[in-house]
């Protein structure tokens, strides 16, 4: 049965970040408001390597981009946590699709900053 609620119609029981964004399994958040959050991926790439994760459940980028308002939010948050943890500068990635490396499959984006980024790093 698909979970319900008035802030996030689009919940998906199955997704582990559905259940980060629940609070039901633990995240460092750093950042969030009411329609995304973000925390820190447990393997990171870089000095600083945060996801930010819509709350509510979209597959990928190409689902995102039927929502400018929200795709423009993922943006302004990463220059927030570019900003607060290094020197404003920030790569930003979305794997989109199992070839191109993605992983979980509720759309976020990568935000990797901190000193000079390595090759290589996502
Ligand atoms: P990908 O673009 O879908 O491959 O990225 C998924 C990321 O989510 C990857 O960098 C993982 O390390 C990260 N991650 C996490 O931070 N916490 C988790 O519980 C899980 C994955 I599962």
């Amino acid at each position: 049965m698909t979970e319900t609620s008035l802030e996030n119609p689009a919940v998906d029981p199955d997704c582990i970040f559905c259940q980060i964004v629940a609070g039901r399994i633990p995240a460092e958040i750093v950042h969030e408001s009411d329609k995304l959050i973000a925390f820190r991926d447990t393997s990171p790439k870089a000095p600083v390597h945060v996801l930010v994760v819509p709350r509510q459940h979209y597959r990928d980028v190409r689902e995102l981009a039927f929502e400018p308002q929200l795709m423009s939010e993922v943006v302004r948050a990463a220059e927030e946590i570019a900003l607060q943890e290094a020197n404003g500068d920030f790569r930003l990635v979305f794997n989109t699709g199992a070839s191109a490396g993605q992983s979980v499959f509720h759309v976020h984006a990568h935000v990797l900053a901190g000193e000079e980024l390595a090759e290589g790093a996502l």
